[in-house]
């Protein structure tokens, strides 16, 4: 089982408002199909969620949101997971749209609803999910980050890698030089924020990633513009990007 996060950064172009990167989607689509063992996949909000989020002045934290905004984001999202969906369809595989209503009451994940989410992701059903503006309780809403998924389903469903596909070629030791870090150990280096992004940006991605890594799971961070390199690192052939590796009682 392999779960797969495709960034918002990847699948939209964040600098503009509702704009889908649809050419990288369907090379992800094309590549994913090469992939002959159950996925999951999860994908972010972009300049669509991300978009709307900061326009109506919504976050991670659940509060009393304006409702309008919370109607807004949730069908902005759907607009981008059904450009997913589609280009999975067009490329041969079979989506099973799962918005995160499906396995989340309140800001709690459901285990008993991720344990049907492998059963359905076995039976060649490819699950995807998304983040999303999510209901708390008393007339309270939070905005849900994929990152936070992928790690709700890492702790539930132990895949053999999680993959978090970047706009980047993985994580840098330092940003003039580009140099990408292949294996992580200790600590992280200091990362620029996208004020675009409600849910912390790069940085919420390393933190869910060192949390999956504790758990045991190797975590791979890839450039989602050269899909080649998930199916090489699926195929164990060739790891290029960032390796975190799984490691336990750290
Ligand atoms: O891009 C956030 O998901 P993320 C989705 O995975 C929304 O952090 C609605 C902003």
């Amino acid at each position: 089982m392999i779960l797969i996060k495709l960034g918002g950064s990847i699948i939209t172009n964040k600098e503009k408002p509702l704009s889908a990167r649809k050419k990288t989607i369907d090379n992800l689509s094309k590549s994913l199909k090469k992939i002959k063992e159950p996925i999951i996949i999860v994908h972010g909000g972009g300049s669509y969620g991300h978009y709307w989020s900061v326009k109506y002045d919504m976050h991670t934290k659940e509060r009393k949101y304006d409702i309008r905004g919370v109607s807004i984001i949730k069908n902005s999202m759907i607009e981008l997971n059904k450009i997913i969906l589609d280009s999975l369809l067009k490329n041969k595989s079979n989506p099973y749209s799962l918005p995160p209503t499906d396995f989340m009451s309140g800001n709690k994940p459901i285990s008993k609803k991720i344990n049907e989410v492998k059963k359905i992701a076995k039976s060649g059903l490819i699950p995807v999910t998304y983040g999303d503006a999510l209901w708390f309780g008393q007339n309270k809403t939070y905005i849900l980050s994929g990152d936070k998924i992928m790690t709700h389903f890492a702790k539930v469903l132990k895949p053999r890698l999680c993959i978090f596909a970047l706009n980047e070629d993985g994580l840098y030791s330092d940003l003039k030089s580009k140099k990408v870090i292949s294996e992580l150990k200790g600590s992280v280096p200091l990362m620029s924020e996208n004020k675009m992004d409600v849910t912390g940006g790069m940085t919420r991605k390393v933190e869910e990633a060192i949390k999956i890594s504790k758990m045991g799971m190797n975590v791979f961070f890839v450039n989602g513009k050269k899909p080649e390199r998930i199916v090489a690192a699926v195929k164990n052939r060739e790891f290029k990007g960032t390796m975190f590796r799984g490691k336990r009682n750290v």
